[in-house]
């Protein structure tokens, strides 16, 4: 294994709050969107780096948050030092490549396209140059919303999640630099499945999880950017109280789903209450990725126990009469 390289930056993990406002408008509106691609150096876990390559320097990148009926201006700039050809492909275009032969970029170069969402929806976004396994592994995917006219039931926190799987020369944990493996990944084996590109990086490992308070509502935008892996995605201790599968806004959502397949390039929309104190751990339930892989990541909800749902040390009962 070579040394580890110096990091360009220091977490390449999104925040999951980092979300966007609800669209509270009731009229279409054009938006201007620039993203930048970049190839930069980040740990995967301490003492483990990688090049990643990426929308704004994070995993998954920005997530978009649009209206139906808006007008997009997309930008995407090349950064000049990177070594390889970008574009983007969102899956909320309706048009060639969904935007990527238009948004191809060389190092340096910077192109512009214009779209409108016409139709509702979480929706996967990725680079899709020629080697576009390889550029989405190394994390250059993220979620648009595409809100419908009505907008979305009102909650009490938005989180932002996305995983995929890195295929490196080393095994999971080995100190180093990890080098990209083209076979590993024709193989469909990685060596890390990673929650936002680090491992437990939403943990007490990593930056710490997210909190909630008992009682609260949380709606959850999920994209699986792949690769190949399709995420098994459960919440450890809780339930997905509705889904909306493929992020399928329209549709009805799913009731009291325990765990809701995420194919590579989708996403899904997924609702849930706290009623306890106490860790979600939000996983997927293909577990060889949790135990061994790296991907995990946890909302902890803080207050009052409530021991009519959950009592972990009961009193003994007499037997009833
Ligand atoms: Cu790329």
């Amino acid at each position: 294994m070579n040394d580890t390289q110096s990091v360009d930056v220091d977490r390449i993990a999104a925040d999951p709050t980092d979300v966007p406002d609800p669209i509270d408008r009731s009229s279409p509106r054009t938006i201007d969107v620039e993203f930048e691609t970049t190839e930069v150096v980040a740990e995967v876990e301490p003492g483990v780096t990688y090049t990643y390559m990426t929308f704004d320097n994070q995993v998954p990148g920005p997530m978009l948050r649009v209206r139906k009926g808006d007008t997009v201006n997309f930008t995407v700039t090349n950064r000049e030092e990177n070594s390889m050809p970008h574009n983007i492909d969102l899956h909320a275009v309706r048009g060639p490549g969904g935007g990527a032969e238009a948004s191809m970029v060389a190092p340096g170069e910077t192109a512009t396209f214009r779209f409108k969402a016409t139709y509702p929806g979480a929706f996967v976004y990725h680079c899709a140059v020629p080697n576009l396994d390889y550029h989405i592994s190394s994390g250059m995917f993220g979620l648009i919303l595409v809100e419908p006219e009505e907008g979305l039931p009102s909650v009490d926190h938005e989180f932002y999640f996305g995983q995929n799987e890195l295929y490196t020369t080393g095994e999971a944990g080995e100190e180093g630099h990890h080098d990209f493996d083209m076979e590993a990944m024709a193989a469909e084996e990685p060596t890390y499945v990673l929650m936002n590109g680090e491992k437990g990086a939403i943990t007490g490992d990593g930056y710490g999880p997210e909190t909630v308070s008992v009682g609260d509502t949380a709606r959850v935008f999920f994209a699986s950017g792949g690769p190949n892996l399709t995420s098994s995605f459960h919440p450890i201790g809780s339930v997905w109280e509705e889904v909306w599968p493929q992020g399928g806004i329209g549709s009805r959502p799913h009731e009291n789903v325990q765990t809701t397949p995420v194919m590579p390039g989708s996403c899904t929309i997924a609702t849930m209450r706290f009623e306890v104190p106490g860790p979600v751990k939000l996983v997927d339930h293909a577990l060889s990725r949790v135990a061994r892989k790296g991907f995990m990541g946890v909302i902890e909800a803080e207050g009052e126990a409530n021991p009519e749902i959950f009592d972990p040390d009961p009193e003994p009962q007499s037997a009833s009469a």
